[in-house]
């Protein structure tokens, strides 16, 4: 088993569609671990997405992850890393797959619906980031 971080974004929560893409990511088999609604500040944001900060696109997402409330999650599967970038779909929504979640519920490239780890790393560093070993089932 597998543990990995997802992010239902500001655009999901807002538009009604937390239940929408959860359904989607039971459905894909993940076993949620952990779970919290929080809305990020600009320094958080920023924290998170620290590896981006020399990208031109880095302003315009800190500002839209800051937007309104986020759900973060651990979740937990076989293969759960390669597994949720597949169930997720490409960056940019008009590239996603049809079925996966971006293609179902991103609007462009910045407002694609949720976030995955792409790596092991990075897996538990955003975990760690967003919750502590007691909040962990
Ligand atoms: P992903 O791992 O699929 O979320 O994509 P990246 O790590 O490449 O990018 C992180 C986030 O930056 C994306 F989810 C959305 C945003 N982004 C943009 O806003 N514009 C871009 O051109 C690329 C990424």
């Amino acid at each position: 088993m597998q543990k990995t971080f997802t992010i239902l974004k500001p655009d999901t929560v807002k538009a009604g569609k937390a239940r929408a893409v959860l359904s989607e990511i039971e459905k894909a088999g993940f076993r949620i671990r952990a779970m919290k609604m929080l809305h990020l500040t600009e320094a958080q944001a920023q924290g998170f997405y620290y590896v981006h900060k020399e990208r031109p696109f880095f302003g315009s997402l800190v500002t839209f992850m800051t937007e309104g409330p986020i759900v973060a999650m651990v979740l937990e599967s076989d293969n759960a890393i390669e597994k949720l970038r597949k169930v997720m779909g490409a960056t940019d929504p008009a590239k996603a797959e049809n079925g996966t979640i971006r293609k179902q519920f991103g609007t462009n490239i910045e407002r694609n619906a949720i976030h995955g780890s792409d790596g092991p790393e990075t897996a538990a560093f955003e975990i760690g980031y967003f919750f502590n070993q007691l909040e962990i089932v």
